[in-house]
């Protein structure tokens, strides 16, 4: 029994999420099975190929859902699951019971614990400590910005090393790992701890130029990443520079494509009024309702910073 595992790439959520649903399948479905991985990106006008529904199960796990016959089990959390009413149509009028989807989640990966374990009698055992921090991690459920920002859990750290690392096999080491050994064990082995090391030095260089380069106004703090060719920072840098902000805006561009990110201020304790998710969807973006992105074509510079000042402004209301 071959099972093909569809997950989010680059994203702790989604590499737990893997884990999770293949310690469950092995322990309550078929201990014999074996598991292909495939990380997933988000594109603009999502394509799923064929190929990743060959397996003799097919699972989408923390990623938008997809309308082939041959996909078996899916589970989101997404606000943004559906890439259209027909897809969402097509979900609820499904009846095997075997895919889920519930945005009031804050984790892909808690979301598979609680219902694996409440309708298939799934023991998280040691998977316990993983899946409380995919879902701090994915919900942002620091105590503060400091704590987001100043990376001492070595659960932050993996999650660091996940969301940057491009090697596919590293990836698919990891799930192997996290599905069998406690997550500090896997977190702070010399393999995670050399990758950190450089990220490390690189979170420290982008805390310092998006304090010296972000512009706030309003409760809206803005910065355009692209001249510093970064591609990713930690998102709650932004609160932990500037405490006053509700909501942050950038840009970034890596050679495939440019991306704007929005994120609201977690510790803020004035209430979130606009949907984040909702705002990136007028863009062909999504996400949550308190952080999501657009991703765009590479090459367009002016469009892109065109649609982040739009959103800035609306964000400003
Ligand atoms: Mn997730």
């Amino acid at each position: 029994m071959n099972c093909h595992i569809l997950y989010h790439d680059n994203c702790f959520d989604g590499a737990a999420s893997a884990a999770v649903f293949m310690k469950f399948y092995l322990q309550r479905i078929s201990s014999k099975a074996t598991f292909t991985l495939f990380g997933m990106a988000h594109q603009p006008n999502q394509h799923f190929s064929e190929h990743l529904f060959e397996g003799d199960e097919n699972i989408i796990v923390d990623f938008k859902y997809c309308r082939n016959k041959r996909l078996t089990w899916w589970f989101d959390h997404h606000y943004s699951a559906f890439l259209t009413l027909a897809d969402e149509t097509h979900f609820r009028q499904q009846q095997n019971g075997q895919k889920f989807f519930d945005p009031s989640f804050q984790s892909c990966t808690k979301l598979i614990a609680d219902i694996t374990e409440k309708h298939f009698g799934f023991n998280r055992g040691i998977l316990k400590e993983l899946i409380h921090w995919a879902d701090i991690v994915d919900g942002a459920q620091y105590p503060s910005a400091k704590a987001a920002v100043e990376i001492d859990e070595p659960a932050q750290k993996l999650a660091a090393v996940i969301e940057a690392n491009k090697n596919t096999l590293f990836h698919h080491k990891i799930i192997h790992q996290l599905s069998e050994q406690p997550l500090n064990d896997v977190a702070l082995q010399p393999m995670v701890l050399k990758y950190y090391e450089p990220l490390q030095k690189k979170h420290a260089e982008n805390i310092q130029i998006i304090q010296e380069v972000a512009q706030c106004s309003n409760g809206v703090t803005f910065f355009d990443l692209t001249p510093f060719g970064i591609e990713g920072y930690n998102k709650f840098i932004p609160y932990y520079l500037f405490p006053s902000t509700n909501y942050h805006v950038s840009v970034m561009q890596t050679p495939q494509r440019t991306k704007i990110s929005i994120g609201y201020n977690p510790w803020r304790k004035k209430k979130r009024k606009h949907n984040l998710a909702k705002i990136c969807e007028k863009y062909g973006g999504g996400g949550h309702p308190f952080v999501a992105a657009i991703s765009l074509p590479a090459n367009q510079p002016e469009e892109t910073l065109q649609i982040a000042k739009k959103i800035v402004t609306e964000l400003k209301t």
